[in-house]
C-alpha cells in the first residue's frame, strides 16, 4: 500500500520522532514538529498535570501538530489519556500495551491512534480495534521492546493488516529509512538519533554515552519480568544480570528497574541509572538540531535510493 502517511500525520515529512519517557518533553517534541517531522511527549510514568503542562509548554513552541506517546503501563494513563483529550492533541501513539480500553473515548475525540507493535499477531488487534495506523519497532530498539527483528517484522506486519505502517527500531541514517521503505513501510519512528538533538533536554552524561556507544554495548535485561528493556550495559545492567540468575521474583527485579531511567535521564547517574538506546547507537555520533538530523535522513534516503544497483 502506498498510502502517504503524511496527510495522516499532517507533517511535511513522513517521521514520527520515538516517545521517550523522561527524555521527550516538550522542547524535543516542538523542535521535531517545528523541523517538519511529528514531534512526541512521552507521558512515560508520569502524572496527568505533568503531561499537562508539558502540552501546554509545546503549544508555546510550535504551531506545528504534535502527540503524546501514551506508555500503558503507567498508573496514570487513564488520566494522561483525559487531558489528551482536554487540551485538544490530535494524535497519539501508544506503547507497552494494548489500548484498547481507550478507544471508544479516544474515536469519541476524532483522536488519531497509532500503536507501537512487536508482532505481526499484535498488529491484526489493533488494526481490528480501528487504530489508525501501526509502529512495527523491532527489538533493535531502546526501551521496552518485542522479540522480532525490524528486518523480519516490517514486511509481516505489512502483509498482516491494510493500515499503515511505520517502521521503528535500529533507524537512525538515510540508509535505515531506504530500507524501511523497501520492506514496505510508510514512514519511520526514529528515537535513538534524537536523543543527541540539540533541543533534547537529556542529561548531558546520558548523551556523551549515545555519542561514545556501540551496538554491542547493549544489553536486554528484565526478561524475567516479560516487560525487556534495552539498554547500555553498566552497572546497573549487571546488577540485573545477577539478581535475574539467582531467579528474583518478578516483583524484585522490577524494583531494581523503578526510577532507574529518570537517574540517567535527568540526574545524569549513567552507572546506577538505565541509559536506554538502541542498537544502532554505535552510528550517532554527531550532536546537531532536529532540523539538521531530518534534513539528513531525508535526503540522505533519496540519494542512496537513486544510486542502487542490483547486480544480478
Ligand atoms: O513502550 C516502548 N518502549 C518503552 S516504554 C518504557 S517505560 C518502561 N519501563 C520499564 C518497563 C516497561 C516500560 C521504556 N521504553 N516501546 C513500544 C513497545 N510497545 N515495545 C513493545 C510494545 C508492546 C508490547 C506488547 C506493545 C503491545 C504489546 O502487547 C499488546 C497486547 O495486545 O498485549
Amino acid at each position: 500500500m502506498s498510502t502517504d502517511i503524511r496527510k495522516l500525520l499532517k507533517t511535511k515529512y513522513p517521521i514520527i520522532q520515538g516517545g521517550m519517557a523522561w527524555i521527550s518533553d516538550a522542547s524535543l517534541a516542538a523542535a521535531v514538529s517545528n523541523a517538519g517531522g511529528l514531534g512526541i511527549i512521552a507521558a512515560g510514568s508520569a502524572p496527568g498535570n505533568i503531561v499537562e503542562a508539558q502540552i501546554k509548554k509545546a503549544k508555546e513552541l510550535t504551531d506545528k501538530p504534535f502527540g503524546v506517546n501514551v506508555m500503558l503501563l503507567s498508573p496514570f494513563a487513564e488520566e494522561v489519556i483525559d487531558i489528551i483529550c482536554r487540551e485538544g492533541i490530535k494524535i497519539i501513539t501508544t506503547g507497552a500495551g494494548n489500548p484498547k480500553r481507550f478507544m471508544q473515548k479516544l474515536k469519541d475525540n476524532n483522536i488519531t491512534v497509532i500503536p507501537v507493535v512487536p508482532s505481526s499477531d499484535i498488529a491484526k488487534k489493533m488494526e481490528k480495534l480501528g487504530v489508525d495506523a501501526v509502529i512495527a519497532e523491532g527489538e533493535e530498539a531502546g526501551g521496552h521492546i518485542g522479540q522480532n527483528t525490524t528486518m523480519t517484522l516490517v514486511p509481516q506486519v505489512v502483509d498482516a493488516v491494510n493500515i499503515p505502517v511505520i517502521a521503528a527500531g535500529g533507524i537512525a541514517d538515510g540508509r535505515g529509512v531506504a530500507a524501511a521503505y523497501m520492506l514496505g513501510a510508510n514512514g519511520i519512528q526514529v528515537g535513538t538519533r534524537f536523543l543527541v538533538a540539540n533541543e533534547c533536554t537529556v542529561h548531558q552524561n546520558y548523551k556523551d554515552l549515545v555519542l561514545r556507544g556501540k551496538s554491542s554495548d547493549t544489553t536486554v535485561s528484565a526478561r524475567s519480568t516479560g516487560h525487556p528493556v534495552r539498554s547500555l550495559k553498566n552497572q546497573l545492567s549487571n546488577k540485573f544480570v545477577e539478581l535475574e540468575s539467582t531467579g528474583a521474583t518478578k516483583e524484585k527485579v522490577e524494583a531494581l528497574g523503578t526510577g532507574a531511567l529518570c537517574r540517567a535521564a535527568t540526574e545524569g547517574d549513567v552507572e546506577s541509572g538505565s541509559v536506554m538506546v538502541g542498537q544502532i547507537v554505535g552510528l550517532v555520533n554527531k550532536e546537531e538540531s532536529c532540523h539538521d538530523i531530518i534534513q539528513d535522513l531525508m535526503n540522505d534516503a533519496k540519494k542512496v535510493l537513486s544510486e542502487v544497483t542490483l547486480n544480478f
